[in-house]
């Protein structure tokens, strides 16, 4: 097979990158090659898990008071010490972890960043081989270098974000990064083994067809937000409608959709659960930082998303995401008396 030589790996367009920055350090470039690095193995374990006894329970609950699947456990560890055998990241924040871990050694200590991610987010779609995905977000540690990393670091708001990214594990696997510069999109090319540039500069076009949003809470919403849903459903074709509505249960690959070909995905606050199901550290923020990079929006109904002060690690929030157009719409709905 010919190798398309134009088409840069995630390796090599980290360098190209860090090459016009002749004064940045190279730590954000390696840190983002170490995430790489573990999301081909975590694809790995994905690939065979029908075949190996890795499906399931583990047993155990997360913090959350949910079911922890094994193949969390593996991803929870494997991106964990990916990170910790690195050189950029002083501690890391999981959303299968009750609390933040410090790394504390020499390297960690002088390292510049703090990690937080959700190691398979959808793992409810594990055991029927659909998309699931891991979401990671970045940020500089504000704490001082040379001394462990502290809770600070982790409770920072989304706005402070340095990169924040997803992989897919899907039909294909991809990961999608973005910086402050752009968002951009490596399919794992399997004949080398290597995340590979397809998507660069994505844009989140302005309008689209789906809207994403579980409506078997439908009567539990905000009639707000009800009434919005049925907009969607009401439209004409006059007014750019119906939308087609599109829910996979794995927040990456609804919001992956919709960022590339347009689209709002909502996880609202319902009666029993006026936060939602979402958290804001491992879900909400990575994903409103690359939708607003690539020139989408995101918020919780009442504020923006990135302009979110944490005070917990797990805290949750209601969620809206997506086209800038259609959140505008959104909006129109919400502010309504
Ligand atoms: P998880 O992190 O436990 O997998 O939960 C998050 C997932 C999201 O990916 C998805 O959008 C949502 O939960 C689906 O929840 P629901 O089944 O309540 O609609
Ligand atoms: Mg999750």
């Amino acid at each position: 097979m010919m190798v398309n030589r134009n088409i840069l790996t995630l390796d090599e367009f980290t360098i190209q990158q860090l090459r016009q920055f002749p004064k940045a350090t190279g730590e954000l470039s390696s840190l983002l090659r170490d995430i790489g690095l573990a999301a081909k193995r975590v694809n790995v374990e994905v690939n065979k898990a029908g075949l190996v006894d890795i499906l399931g329970d583990a047993g155990s609950v997360n913090v959350q008071g949910e079911d922890v699947k094994k193949l969390d456990v593996y991803a929870n560890n494997h991106f964990m010490g990916v990170l910790k055998h690195g050189i950029s990241c002083a501690g890391i924040g999981s959303e299968e972890l009750d609390d933040f871990v410090v790394f504390n050694d020499e390297v960690s200590n002088n390292s510049k960043y703090v990690v937080l991610f959700d190691p398979l987010d959808g793992s409810g779609n594990i055991d029927v081989n659909v998309s699931i995905g891991t979401i990671f977000s970045v940020y500089k540690r504000v704490s001082e270098k040379g001394k462990p990393c502290v809770k600070e670091d982790f409770l920072q708001p989304g706005n402070r974000q340095v990169a924040a990214g997803y992989v897919i594990y899907g039909s294909s696997t991809m990961l999608v990064y973005a910086t402050r510069r752009g968002v951009n999109g490596f399919t794992l090319d399997p004949s080398i083994g290597e995340f590979s540039l397809s998507h660069p500069n994505i844009q989140c076009p302005e309008y689209g067809m789906f809207y994403s949003v579980n409506h078997g809470n439908f009567f539990r919403y905000d009639e707000k937000v009800r009434r919005y849903i049925d907009g969607c459903q009401r439209k004409t074709k006059d007014t750019g409608g119906p939308y087609t509505q599109r829910y996979i249960g794995s927040m990456v690959a609804d919001v992956h959709r919709n960022l590339i070909k347009g689209g709002i995905f909502m996880y609202p606050g319902t009666v029993d659960k006026p936060k939602g199901k979402l958290r804001l550290l491992y879900e909400a923020n990575p994903c409103a930082f690359i939708v607003e990079v690539a020139g989408g929006a995101a918020t919780d109904g009442v504020q923006r998303i990135l302009d979110i002060q944490p005070t917990e690690l797990h805290q949750r929030t209601p969620l809206f995401i997506g086209s800038k157009g259609m959140m505008d719409e959104l909006e129109l709905y919400l502010q309504a008396k």
